[in-house]
C-alpha cells in the first residue's frame, strides 16, 4: 500500500451503519439509509454491517437465516456499496460487539431503555412474560456496534434517531466516568426520505417486518407485483396533486418515493403533477421503481450465483473488523480497571 493511500485511510473519519436481516430489504430502507451509504462511501472510512444479532431479538427461522444474511450482503453490493472501498461484515463474526455490549449494559439504565419508542412499538399489547430481554437491550448492542470503532457518522432513517441519542448519552457518560474512551457519534438523517411510509397505512413507517406485504416494496419484488402494490397504495379523494404530508400522507409518500428515485424535490414534483390525478402519479412511481430495481436485481442475482466471491468479501470483512475492534475494547477494559495480563 502506498503511503498516500495509507494516509488517506487514516485521515478519513469512520462511518458505521447496519441493517438487521429480519425480512426483505425495502425501498424505505434504501431511501432512508442505504442510498446515503452509497453516497458517503468515498468520503468516509465505512463499515457496513449486517446486524444478525439484532435480528434474533425476534424469532428467525434457522433454516433460512444464513441465506438471508448472505442475500443482504449481495443487496448492499448490488445497490452500489463497493467492497473494495467499504468493509462489509456480519455482526456475529466480531465477538467484540457482544463483549462491549456487556460493558455498556452495566452503565445503561432501565428507565432510558424503557423509553425507547421502538421497544414500546414492538412490545405493544404483548404480555411481559412473552417479551424477550434482547428486544429491551437492543439499543445497547447498537451503541456497542457504533462505539467500538470510534465512529463519527451514522447514516440512518428518522426512526433510529432516538437510538443514536442513547448511544451518544452512553458515550458521554462513559467518557465522564473513565476519561476519553469513545468518540461521540452523530446521526446522518436525510432531509427527504427519512421516513418512507407504509403503502396501505401511510401514517405509519414502511417496515420490512410488516405482516401485510402490501405495505412495502421489497427490493427484490417483480415488476408485476410492484405495479399492483403501487396501484393499491392508499391515497385520497382530493383532486390534483399536492405535497402535504400531514393532511395527504399517501400522496406525499408517493411523491417522496418518486423524488428519491429521480433526484427531484417532492415539492417540485407536486407542482409538475398539480393538474394530474393519482393514477398518473402512481403509474410514474411504478415505472421509476421498476427502472431502478431491474438493473439492481440483475446485479443481485449475479452476486448470489457467485457465492465464493461473496464468502470472500464477508470473511475479509470479519477479519478486518476483528482487528479494528480490539484497541477500543482494550481501552475500555483498561479504563475500567480490569487486569489485562
Ligand atoms: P424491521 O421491520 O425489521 O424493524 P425496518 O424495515 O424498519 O425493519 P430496519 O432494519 O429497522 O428496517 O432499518 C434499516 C435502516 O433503514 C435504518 O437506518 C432505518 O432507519 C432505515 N429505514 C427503515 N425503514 C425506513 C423507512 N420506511 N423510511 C426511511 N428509512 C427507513
Ligand atoms: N437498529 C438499527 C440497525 C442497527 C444499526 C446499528 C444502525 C443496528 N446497529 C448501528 C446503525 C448503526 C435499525 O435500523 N433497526
Amino acid at each position: 500500500m502506498s503511503s498516500q493511500v495509507s494516509m488517506n485511510i487514516q485521515t478519513k473519519s469512520t462511518l458505521f451503519s447496519g441493517i438487521q436481516p429480519s425480512g426483505l430489504l425495502t425501498i424505505g430502507g434504501y431511501i432512508g439509509a442505504l442510498r446515503n451509504w452509497v453516497r458517503l462511501q468515498h468520503e468516509y472510512d465505512c463499515l457496513f454491517c449486517i446486524v444478525d444479532l439484532h435480528a434474533i431479538t425476534v424469532r428467525q427461522d434457522p433454516k433460512t437465516f444464513a441465506e438471508r444474511c448472505l442475500s443482504f450482503a449481495a443487496q448492499y453490493i448490488a445497490l452500489g456499496i463497493d467492497p473494495k472501498t467499504a468493509t462489509i461484515f456480519l455482526q456475529s463474526h466480531v465477538p467484540a460487539h457482544t463483549e462491549l455490549t456487556w460493558l455498556l449494559n452495566c452503565h445503561a439504565y432501565m428507565g432510558e431503555l424503557s423509553r425507547m419508542t421502538q421497544f414500546k412499538d414492538k412490545t405493544q399489547g404483548k404480555k411481559e412474560q412473552t417479551i424477550g430481554v434482547g428486544l429491551f437491550d437492543y439499543p445497547v448492542l447498537m451503541a456497542a456496534d457504533i462505539l467500538l470503532y470510534q465512529t463519527k457518522l451514522v447514516p440512518v432513517g428518522a426512526d433510529q434517531k432516538q437510538h443514536l441519542e442513547l448511544t451518544r448519552d452512553l458515550a458521554v457518560r462513559m467518557n465522564h466516568y473513565y476519561g476519553q474512551i469513545f468518540t461521540v457519534p452523530e446521526a446522518f438523517i436525510p432531509e427527504v426520505g427519512a421516513r418512507v411510509m407504509s403503502l396501505q397505512e401511510p401514517t405509519k413507517k414502511m417496515s420490512k417486518s410488516d405482516e401485510n406485504e402490501g405495505n412495502y416494496i421489497a427490493l427484490i419484488e417483480t415488476p408485476d407485483v410492484i405495479r399492483k402494490k403501487i396501484k393499491r397504495a392508499v391515497t385520497d379523494a382530493t383532486m390534483g396533486i399536492t405535497y402535504e404530508p400531514d393532511t395527504r400522507p399517501g400522496v406525499a409518500n408517493l411523491l417522496t418515493i418518486l423524488g428519491a428515485l429521480t433526484d427531484r424535490a417532492p415539492t417540485a414534483l407536486a407542482e409538475q403533477y398539480a393538474d394530474k390525478g393519482n393514477a398518473a402519479l402512481k403509474g410514474d412511481v411504478a415505472d421509476a421503481l421498476i427502472a431502478f430495481l431491474e438493473p439492481f436485481q440483475a446485479r443481485y442475482h449475479e452476486l448470489m450465483d457467485n457465492r465464493d466471491a461473496l464468502y470472500a468479501i464477508l470473511r475479509r470483512g470479519a477479519e478486518q473488523t476483528r482487528h479494528r475492534a480490539e484497541p477500543t475494547l482494550r481501552r475500555v477494559y483498561g479504563a475500567m480497571g480490569f487486569w489485562q495480563g
